[in-house]
């Protein structure tokens, strides 16, 4: 099923792999194009991890942007979409949001949303990428794999919510961020981070890399939207891909 939700236009499937994979076989179509699955038997985190995409719990959702603007800010867009994905759950009446860097959104701690923001391979010197987000909804319990990290709006509210219009509502605030991103208003997304975040400034935690662990106190992000870390021994480091985890008091003492 096909319909509009200008400026987006939404591919509806009961059933796929994963939205991201089709849309990436659609990459093609105008930007904006969108495809939403009520179940994904292959979602897909970072670095091939998976998602765990039951049926009609959640929101699986991916979106074709195709910016003429240049590659530098691409890392930005994965922020504002966490920035969109927090606005929209504190407009439904969430509390205890927070986002991790660079992109889960957390709910009192837990991961309610994983965004994985992909790029095609350009042609006409044009950008393809493709924003891919799974918000867990109406889940009542999680793999036990998953059951102290994960939760849901329903688990934290106790009340189900509609899929469809949180998704309306989520595409309202990407249009609006995507609009400053094309204006090239990185630092409005950057302070809009910030200010929802509990990890840009003054948080302990360690850093996972490809071969190396790193810990330090979070020092704000920088114009790309890389995380600043001051390590121990008094250095600053920027990060840009690796996750992060708080340390926590008893973990110190
Ligand atoms: C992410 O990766 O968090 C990005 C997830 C993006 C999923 C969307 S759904 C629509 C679109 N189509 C796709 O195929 N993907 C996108 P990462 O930061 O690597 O986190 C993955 C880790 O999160 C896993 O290894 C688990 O530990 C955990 N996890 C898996 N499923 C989860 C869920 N439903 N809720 C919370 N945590 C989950």
């Amino acid at each position: 099923m096909i319909f509009q939700r200008p400026p987006f236009t939404i591919h509806h499937f009961a059933k796929l792999g994963s939205t991201n994979d089709l849309l990436k076989e659609m990459s093609d179509a105008p930007e904006f194009t969108c495809i939403v699955a009520d179940e994904q038997t292959a979602g897909r985190g970072r670095r091939d991890r998976s998602w765990h995409s039951s049926p009609g719990e959640g929101l699986y959702l991916s979106i074709l942007l195709r910016p003429s603007n240049s590659t530098a800010k691409i890392p930005l867009l994965s922020l504002m979409s966490a920035v969109a994905v927090a606005e929209t759950l504190m407009n439904c009446g969430a509390t205890g949001v927070d986002i991790k860097w660079p992109n889960d959104v957390l709910v009192n701690e837990r991961k309610l949303c994983g965004i994985l923001v992909e790029g095609v391979s350009a042609r006409e010197n044009r950008m393809r990428i493709i924003v891919g987000i799974g918000v867990n909804l109406n889940h009542q319990s999680f793999p036990d794999e998953l059951n102290r990290i994960a939760t849901s709006w329903r688990i934290e509210t106790g009340t189900p919510t509609s899929v469809d219009e949180f998704r309306d509502q989520l595409l309202s605030r990407l249009a609006h961020w995507y609009e400053c991103w094309k204006r090239d208003e990185a630092d409005l997304i950057l302070d809009r981070w910030q200010r929802l975040s509990s990890y840009g400034r003054g948080q302990q935690v360690t850093v996972t890399l490809d071969q190396e662990l790193v810990s330090g106190e979070t020092a704000g992000l920088n114009e790309d939207g890389a995380l600043l870390l001051r390590t121990n021994d008094g250095r600053v480091r920027t990060i840009l891909a690796g996750d992060v985890t708080k340390v926590r008091r008893h973990d110190v003492n």
